[in-house]
């Protein structure tokens, strides 16, 4: 999919037909199944003769619309709407891994990302090694003659660690493994993997995509048309696909991306800033600070540097619990990427069913913090924290 429009235009009015009844918006085809004019139209239909809709897990107007808008603004040749985030990553290890095959990951995945692989796919043959991405070298020495798969988040959930897509994309092209990255962090107003090497980018759509935390969704979006259809074959065989009421909230978020990025951003800086040159915190992660260990290759791969922040208190857990106690602006929630500013505790929450060991190979520090910061006004989002942090 392509489109010559800026990307909120796009994002906007999308880049198919518009609608024939002439409603404005992608209306919601609340339907599970589709006619057939004749059995011959229904033979057609199924032999892929024709663009008739048969079924709304193989296919629907509202889901293709929203899939098709997506593909565009990450360009790639067209998108998998799946039931959630967690679906699209499914999507992807078992389209490549099987009996035998290994997957190479960064080790700070979000936890079901790291998890499942550690838990389940080894019931199936397949072996996994996580190892800190954002250096080559350890990619390099990951891989191994069965390695089909490297999976990357950029930045990562929630070390806001950043990997160099180039390098790895031109590394795993030279031994034929195919390179899959997480960008829900970024969304594609800020990054665009596909055109920095990787073969297949995926989201959470249930972040800023959508950006109104009232869904769950994913996507995933290949650039060939050949990973097209190995990716469609597993999503709509496994039953992981979108509901079309889904994807309707999920086109109505998507219209208005860049500009709740670009105010989150800005947001997000102030914030970043002022944790900078609090006492009570150790270090920030963010990829707009200049103390971030990979600042200019941020610069060089994101076009804005978003609006997740990670930082570590300087008195480790207890003080993360106690500050989690005291927010009362910034909601006490997991999610991230929607327009109220949450805030977690990742030891404790999102990965905390991850191994001693795992958590510490991983970052994920006992005094961790992750701020998604939303849309508000900075200066309630810093108030808040101010007086959360003199308690902390
Ligand atoms: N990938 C990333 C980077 C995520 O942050 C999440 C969810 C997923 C995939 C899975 O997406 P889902 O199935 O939830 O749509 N991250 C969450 C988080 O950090 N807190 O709660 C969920």
């Amino acid at each position: 999919m392509t489109s010559k429009k800026g990307f909120s235009s796009t994002s906007v009015h999308g880049v198919g037909e518009r609608d024939k009844m002439g409603s404005v918006v992608t209306p919601i085809y609340q339907t599970s199944t589709f006619f057939f004019e004749s059995a011959e139209d229904g033979a057609r239909c199924f032999a892929g003769e024709s663009d008739g809709y048969i079924y709304t897990r193989l296919g629907n107007p509202t889901i293709d619309e929203f899939e098709a808008t997506v593909a565009a603004l990450e360009h790639g040749f067209n998108g998998i709407a799946t039931s959630s985030g967690m679906a699209a990553v499914n999507t992807v290890y078992l389209t490549y891994l099987g009996q035998g095959d290994h997957v190479v990951c960064h080790n700070a995945l979000y936890g079901p990302s790291r998890g499942i692989l550690e838990t389940a796919y080894p019931r199936f043959g397949v072996e996994s090694t996580f190892v800190d991405t954002t250096d080559l070298k350890n990619v390099e020495q990951a891989i191994r003659p069965t390695t089909r798969l490297i999976f990357l988040e950029t930045p990562a959930n929630p070390t806001i660690g950043i990997c160099d897509l180039n390098a790895i994309s031109e590394l795993a092209h030279r031994y034929g493994i195919k390179v899959c990255v997480d960008n829900t962090f970024c969304s594609p107003y800020l990054q665009n993997p596909l055109d920095l090497g990787a073969d297949i980018v995926l989201h959470s759509l249930t972040k800023f995509i959508n950006g109104h935390a009232d869904i769950v969704g994913g996507i995933v979006v290949p650039k060939s048309q050949e990973d097209y259809k190995k990716l469609n074959y597993t999503m709509t065989n496994f039953g992981f696909n979108m509901d079309p009421h889904q994807a309707f909230l999920a086109r109505r978020g998507l219209k208005t991306l860049g500009i709740r990025i670009d105010r989150a951003q800005q947001n997000a800086m102030k914030v970043a800033e002022y944790l900078e040159s609090h006492a009570k915190v150790a270090w920030v992660k963010y990829p707009g600070l200049p103390s971030h260990p990979q600042f200019e290759l941020g610069k060089r791969q994101m076009r804005g540097p978003g609006a997740m922040i990670s930082f570590e208190l300087k008195e480790g857990y207890e003080a993360g619990r106690k500050l989690m106690n005291h927010v009362k602006f910034c909601v006490l929630a997991v999610s991230l990427g929607g327009i109220e500013t949450l805030i977690q505790h990742p030891a404790s929450m999102t990965h905390s069913k991850l191994s001693k060991e795992a958590k510490e190979v991983g970052g994920i520090t006992q005094g961790l913090v992750r701020l998604s910061i939303g849309i508000e006004e900075a200066e309630d989002i810093i108030g808040d924290l101010e007086q959360a942090l003199e308690k902390a």
